[in-house]
């Protein structure tokens, strides 16, 4: 039995006792909330119950997801149709961050009738990576600039403002290389992105989006740590969120780290990508 299941069954018992509470804590763990989160939301739910003399199992969860509500934190990208939106797509190894250029420039053409957009290959230190990207690009119609393997990534990026400057581009997307960073190494490769952005595209709106795969729950964490305290993260794109039932990892994200979640990654096919909506979310967490 999957989480969401779990939690479901939890709430078609006939009360909230003590034992129902200590199980709700353990499953909110096993959810990703992290420990002194779930202990923390499940005190609160107790408190809540007896202040309000809430004694039915259905008025249980709808305090839950209440006193949740404010840790499942959206925030949408926000498109100027009127000048460059530049994305950089951020995360470690295998998250899903050329998958989640390719579905956002699918979204942002289908969904948000944004017409230019380009595709940079700035993971150059794979072959294959630059390989992935222009796929995508042939099956979108959408343009990929991109050098050869090795290449500087800052280069890529140059080149890419170039292209996007001279064709009026609308939204450049630009793909990252996953290696896992040291704090330094981060640091000093996104300043001089940084730097060739506000140089080239001074003018342009600049967001920075970091991928993290809901399946690794702890380790998520763990880069979100990573990334935001090394540069200011605009938002998350939750991937693979068909493969888990567990969305704890947005919630702890939101309290540790003040993060939003832009995006949910549902599954292999461009369309399996999804604005965050908080309620919606909630509601299938907690079987509402
Ligand atoms: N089921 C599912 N699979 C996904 C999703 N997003 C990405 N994947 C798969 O995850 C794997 C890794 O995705 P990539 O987009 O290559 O990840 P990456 O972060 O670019 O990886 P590196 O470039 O190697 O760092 C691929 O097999 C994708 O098809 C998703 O939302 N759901
Ligand atoms: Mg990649």
């Amino acid at each position: 039995m999957g989480f969401a299941d779990k939690l479901k069954a939890l709430f078609r018992r006939s009360a909230l006792d003590e034992e129902a509470y200590d199980d709700l804590a353990d499953l909110l763990v096993e959810g990703d909330l992290g420990a002194s989160f779930a202990y923390e939301i499940v005190e609160k739910l107790k408190q809540k119950c007896r202040k309000d003399k809430i004694s039915d199992m259905d008025g249980a969860r709808k305090a839950l997801k209440e006193l949740l509500l404010p840790y499942a934190r959206a925030k949408s990208l926000e498109l100027d149709p009127d000048r460059l939106n530049i994305v950089m797509m951020l995360g470690v190894n295998g998250v899903g961050k050329t998958t989640s250029c390719a579905k956002l420039a699918y979204w942002a053409t289908t969904e948000k009738k944004t017409a230019r957009v380009i595709l940079a290959a700035a993971d150059t230190f794979r072959a294959a990576a630059v390989n992935q990207l222009k796929i995508h690009g042939q099956r979108l119609g959408i343009r990929v600039v991109a050098q050869g393997q090795g290449a500087d990534s800052a280069a890529v990026l140059w080149d890419s403002i170039e292209a996007a400057n001279a064709e009026h581009a609308q939204l450049l997307i630009a793909d990252t290389a996953g290696r896992m960073h040291t704090r330094q190494d981060l640091l000093k490769e996104l300043e001089k992105m940084d730097r060739i952005i506000s140089q080239k595209a001074p003018d342009a709106r600049y967001s920075k989006i970091l991928v993290l795969d809901a399946t690794t729950g702890q380790n998520g964490m763990r880069q979100a740590e990573i990334f935001n305290g090394a540069v200011a993260i605009d938002g998350v794109i939750l991937s693979k969120y068909d493969s888990t039932a567990k969305g704890g990892m947005i919630l702890s994200l939101a309290r540790e780290y003040n993060l939003s979640t832009m995006f949910l990654g549902t599954g292999e096919r461009y369309s399996d990508f999804e604005p965050f909506a908080s309620g919606q979310f909630l509601d299938e967490l907690i079987g509402l």
